[in-house]
């Protein structure tokens, strides 16, 4: 389809979906117009308008509104006795950036506290010119900055099996996505002098679980970033501050926090972290493993699971869609349940590797639904349902679950999951 006759068919759509509701003042067709209020005081002036503000209010780092206070990362539930990480809260974001505060986390054995000064690189194994490079020496290399998400490969996981979570945050909350800025690992390898002979890199992390993967070079030298900040200021300790490696694309396990050493070699080390975990068992009997890039997924964000709709009319349908393995194409939306498919519209810029906003205009009669989204990507690749997902994959696997998720309409409001 050309990209006209698409605006134009969309136009059309939203033009029909909005006049359900009736004419002008579609949209909010339940709410009275200003003219035919009865409050005279409409335009009173409020108190807060009459007294001078205050300049920043404590402390001198910003805060959120006190009224967003309930707009926080949650721990997976049940809580585990020990902390491994957290979740965004995908329903309360709005556009692709999640701010560092809100941003997951997942770590193996707590957060390291690093002094920056005394924060080491080391790089050996198959170059020419092993080096120690300090934070000082990283930040004087030419650097970037570029925006990406970043998912544990474990998100959404427990889903797998049967409907664990409510809320969006708590079902694909291992997902964030920031403007991440560092220096191309290419650029510094090149400094050591990388030999022909290398074809594996070894990364490893300075936390107590010394987190380490194996990583081919070939994406070493392709989009591989070391990275010191995140969003406008310095990583977040959490987040792998004063050093991590960023993978564009791939599981968010391999993105190592704290980074202290990359060593080049000929094959894979076979980790822990790639032999134990990071596999998954198929129907056949074999494991896969070095499952590498993210698969194509998306998720209604708003509205989503725990909210309640309180009447029926227009909704903005919208969330977030993302692949590994190449561009956004393309977003659709079902909410019948996945019998019908219509077009949503991609909030630009539309980024390689990043969050990628739909939007889509619906207007709910009342009736029970089922909202659904199914992201494509350029590689052809269709986001699948959870159907096809365990016919394919069996039911020993574990990572990478991007099965279609659905939202259930009741007729009184409330959306649950509808795994
Ligand atoms: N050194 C180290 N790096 C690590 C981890 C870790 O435990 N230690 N956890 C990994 C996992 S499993 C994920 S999903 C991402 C999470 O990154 P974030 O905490 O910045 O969201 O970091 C990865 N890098
Ligand atoms: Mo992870």
């Amino acid at each position: 389809m050309s990209d006209k006759k698409e605006v134009s068919q969309r136009r059309k759509f939203l033009q029909k979906s909005l006049t359900v509701g009736g004419g002008i003042g579609g949209i909010l067709a339940s709410k009275n117009a200003l003219s035919q209020t009865n409050d005279s005081n409409f335009l009173a002036i409020d108190p807060w308008t009459k007294v001078q503000g205050s300049t920043f209010i404590n402390p001198p780092y910003g805060l959120p509104s006190k009224y967003e206070k309930n707009v926080v990362r949650v721990l997976p539930s049940p809580p585990p006795t020990f902390l491994t990480g957290s979740r965004t809260p995908l329903q309360n974001l709005h556009g692709i950036i999640t701010p560092n505060g809100l941003v997951f986390e997942r770590h193996h054995a707590g957060i390291p506290d690093i002094n920056p000064d005394e924060h080491r690189l080391v790089i050996h194994g198959l170059v020419d010119r092993p080096m120690i490079f300090t934070m000082e020496d990283i930040v004087r290399f030419p650097s970037e900055s570029r925006v990406y998400f970043l998912e544990c490969s474990g998100n959404s996981a427990a889903e797998l099996k049967k409907a664990t979570g409510k809320t969006a945050q708590e079902i694909h909350g291992l997902l964030s996505c920031c403007e991440w800025t560092g220096v191309r690992l290419s650029t510094i390898l090149q400094e050591c002098g990388v030999q022909p002979s290398a074809k594996w890199a070894l990364a490893e992390g300075a936390d107590g679980a010394a987190m380490t993967r194996s990583i081919p070079m070939s994406k070493m030298m392709d989009d591989a970033l070391l990275v010191y900040a995140q969003n406008g200021e310095m990583l977040r300790a959490e987040q792998g501050y004063p050093l991590r490696l960023f993978l564009p694309g791939y599981e968010g396990n391999m993105s190592i926090k704290w980074l202290r050493r990359i060593k080049l070699g000929t094959e894979p080390w076979q980790t822990r972290e790639e032999t134990s975990a990071y596999t998954d068992l198929l129907p056949t009997g074999k494991a896969e493993q070095f499952t590498f890039a993210m698969d194509v997924k998306s998720v209604i964000t708003q509205p989503s699971g725990m909210m309640k709709l309180k009447s029926k009319g227009f909704y903005e349908v919208s969330g977030f869609a993302w692949s590994g393995k190449g561009m956004i194409k393309r977003v659709e939306v079902s909410t019948d349940g996945g019998t019908s498919w219509a077009q949503a519209v991609l909030q630009e810029p539309v980024m390689d590797k990043s969050l990628v906003r739909f939007r889509f205009p619906w207007m709910w009669d009342g009736a029970p639904a089922m909202l659904m989204s199914r992201a494509i990507d350029s590689s052809g690749a269709v986001q699948p349902s959870m159907g096809s997902l365990l016919k394919e994959k069996g039911t020993n696997f574990f990572y990478h679950n991007n099965a279609i998720q659905p939202w259930h309409v009741a007729a009184n409001g409330e959306i649950t999951n509808g795994r």
